[in-house]
């Protein structure tokens, strides 16, 4: 089976990026949730609602793996989802990422970026606590804007820097020992330099690319078969020509055919 992905609409294709370049020769299918999107300001019962059906889909293409490419769902809903679901492994996005900073961190001083949901869900100090044993500080930031302007291909300029100044501000006061910052939301990575701008002494982390590389280094998804024609598959519940449009700015590679229209559940 291959790695089936899926997240509220087009941000989990910058985790399916890292997963392409760090499996090229595995097969993938894409969910992207369009009709639904944002789960970002969702009630928890919402997400793993609409969560609970994606699954359901992927489940029937028979992957290996399901990665909830989501902050949102990897931060509210994925023990629910597993259990519901123990026939196939369900990987969030947040341990990777998290691991990741604490390795990284020489004040001890995490900051996340975040949707509104991920940061009050409190996912990230729970997880970041148990793996350090409370020993790293979070600071969470929600930035409700960005995911939007992304979505609009404002992550460079004089828009993007003030939004991003506006968010970044406690870093330079409150938060000040924060050395490190995960970019906790799908939507974030393009805006990492606009980003390195205002922080040039801060180290970002993408957790889809370190979630990638530490399932390579597990051997988790099965080898490579040298397969020499992978299948690459998207769905989406609505917007399929907006999917492409914007999607590729964020999968960094083009997208060929036209995603298939789902109705879920
Ligand atoms: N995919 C969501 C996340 O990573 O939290 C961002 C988009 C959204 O649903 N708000």
């Amino acid at each position: 089976g291959g790695i089936a992905l899926f997240d509220s609409g087009v941000g989990g294709l910058t985790v399916l990026r890292h997963f392409w370049e760090t499996f090229p020769d595995r097969d993938f299918a894409y969910l992207g949730d369009m009709a639904r999107f944002p789960y970002g300001t969702k009630s928890r019962e919402t997400i793993l609602r609409f969560a609970r059906e994606n699954v359901l889909f992927l489940r029937t293409l028979h992957p290996s793996l399901i990665v909830a490419a989501c902050f949102t769902v990897s931060s509210q809903v994925l023990p629910e989802l597993s259990q519901e679901f123990p026939d196939v492994p369900i990987v969030g996005v947040l341990e990777a990422g998290a691991r990741a900073a604490c390795r990284l961190t020489r004040t001890g001083s995490v900051g996340v970026l975040a949707t509104e949901g991920t940061i009050s869900s409190q996912a990230y100090p729970a997880v970041i606590g148990e793996m350090t044993a409370h020993s790293v500080r979070v600071y969470g930031q929600a930035c409700p804007l960005f995911a939007p302007m992304v979505e609009e291909g404002v992550t460079e300029g004089p828009i993007a820097e003030l939004v991003a100044r506006k968010y970044l501000e406690p870093f330079l006061s409150v938060y000040r020992e924060v050395d490190t910052i995960i970019l906790g939301c799908t939507h974030y990575p393009p805006l990492r330099r606009t980003l390195e701008a205002i922080l040039p002494d801060i180290v970002f982390v993408d957790p889809g690319q370190e979630l990638a590389e530490e399932l390579k280094k597990a051997g988790k998804t099965n080898g490579s078969s040298g397969n020499p024609l992978p299948e690459r598959h998207f769905y989406v519940t609505d917007s399929p020509e907006r999917f492409v449009r914007i999607g590729e700015n964020l999968l960094g590679h083009p997208i060929r055919e036209l995603p298939e229209v789902l109705t879920l559940p």
